[in-house]
């Protein structure tokens, strides 16, 4: 079963859209096996968007990032990390479709609502910032024979 990090950021958390969001990723069939609030720092997001460190819009981004609490997930199920973004949408709220995630509430680059894993790596070195093992919970549903 593949597992991917997802995370809804400030303006998700801000704008009580954790719960839609969560509902959403259930509904699609679904495992959560890790969850929790935090508010990122300084250090962790420059682990968490290393790739963008050198990029013009990081001060942005970490200013956004570490401004508020976020909801950090471990999600999990066949094919969950390509699964996870098409329903997240494009990175741009502008761009993103009319169903999607970003598509439905975001309107803006800096502040597109949701975070997920784009890679099977990713999604490895993401879950390990933000969860200790022992904090991903092995667990049978009733519900996962009509699903998987
Ligand atoms: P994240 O990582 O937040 O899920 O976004 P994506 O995986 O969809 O997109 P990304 O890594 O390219 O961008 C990370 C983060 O930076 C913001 N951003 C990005 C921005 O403010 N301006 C920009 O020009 C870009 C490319 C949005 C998401």
């Amino acid at each position: 079963m593949e597992r991917t990090f997802i995370m809804v950021k400030p303006d998700g958390v801000q704008r009580g859209l954790v719960g839609e969001i969560i509902t959403r990723i259930e509904k699609k069939g679904f495992k959560i096996a890790g969850l929790k609030m935090l508010k990122i720092d300084e250090d962790l997001a420059r682990k968490h968007y290393a790739e963008h460190v050198e990029k013009p819009f990081f001060p942005e981004l970490l200013e956004f990032i570490t401004s508020g609490p976020v909801v950090a997930m471990v999600v999990e199920g066949d094919g969950a990390i390509s699964a996870m973004r098409a329903m997240m949408g494009k990175t741009n709220p502008k761009e993103a479709l009319p169903g999607t995630i970003r598509g439905d509430f975001g309107i803006c680059m800096s502040q597109n609502v949701i975070h997920g894993s784009d890679s099977p790596e990713a999604a490895a070195r993401e879950i390990g910032l933000f969860f200790k093992d022992a904090e991903i919970l092995d667990y049978e549903r009733a519900l996962d024979r009509w699903i998987f």
